[in-house]
């Protein structure tokens, strides 16, 4: 039980270092954030609340766990002339470290229920997007509006809920953008969900899934900006040929290459063949 406090205790340890990194960056290089120094949705803020206060309720009891060994430790260490003392078993005092950190662990599954349910039940969606995970670059499709591209940051609108509809070709990949609050796999044959509600800005997040030599360059960037922009940037991208016939994916004019091996990669095969 108090290795299971520890391992949440660093968890926490480790976004918090990883939220206070991000911050030093220089402004405007387009640091990775995450939810906790940077919560850009709706998800993102409850997902930073409810680990910080599960963070609160369990550190005391870390501390004074801690505090306590390193106290036994010194207090008790053997010495020259000294008995060991030859007591064993202590109910009042294993029922007490027993009950204690169970209770905070109830409170803090408590606490999440409420959140995970949120997160699990995917609001009226405002706007459809399909992600398409390929080695070594990232699809993304518009099944209501025919559009299909990919190597650029996908665009939304502010304050909408965007449901992702998340997939692969080849192998498995993680869409994870850390400011949404979004991780999830994407798995060949397989339609995984992910939601969010964000405010306007840019976001960038990575494959989380080790996908190959090139999984490092496998960048997600995400435009989030106001509704009007998003309706002229629709106006703008949307073909008029049915989304069962796109067209090739859009140029990479100006676009970010997802990596060296594949700046304007065609559509593969594999797509169809995925049925997808
Ligand atoms: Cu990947």
């Amino acid at each position: 039980m108090r290795s299971r406090c520890r391992s949440y205790a660093a968890g926490a340890a480790l976004w918090l270092g990883a939220a206070a990194a991000a911050r030093a960056q220089a402004p405007g290089s387009a640091p990775v954030t995450n939810a906790f120094g940077d919560p850009a949705s709706s998800w993102a803020h409850i997902l930073r609340h409810t680990a910080l206060t599960g963070f609160w309720i369990l550190f005391p009891l870390i501390a004074i766990a801690e505090v306590l060994l390193v106290y036994v430790i010194f207090k008790f260490r053997r010495r020259p002339g000294r008995k060991p003392a030859t007591f064993h078993e202590n109910p009042g005092l294993e029922i007490f470290w027993t009950v204690v950190p169970l209770l905070a662990v109830l409170v803090v599954g408590l606490l999440s229920h409420g959140p995970l349910h949120f997160y699990d039940e995917t609001p009226p969606p405002d706007l459809n997007v399909m992600v398409v995970g390929h080695r070594f670059f990232w699809e993304y499709r518009y099944p209501d509006y025919g559009i299909d591209f990919a190597n650029k940051d996908l665009v939304v609108p502010a304050g909408r809920n965007v449901d992702l509809q998340i997939t692969s070709v080849d192998v498995i990949h993680g869409f994870y953008v850390p400011s949404l609050g979004i991780q999830m796999d994407a798995v060949p044959g397989r339609i995984t969900h992910a939601w969010f509600n964000a405010q306007a800005g840019h976001y960038e997040g990575q494959c989380a899934q080790l996908c190959g030599p090139l999984h490092g360059e496998m960048w997600i960037s995400v435009d989030v900006i106001p509704p009007a922009q998003f309706a002229a940037w629709l106006q703008a991208n949307a073909s008029p040929a049915p989304a069962a016939a796109p067209a090739q994916p859009a140029a990479p004019a100006g676009a970010k290459p997802a990596s060296p091996a594949a700046p304007a990669r065609p559509r593969p095969a594999g797509l169809a063949k995925e049925g997808l």
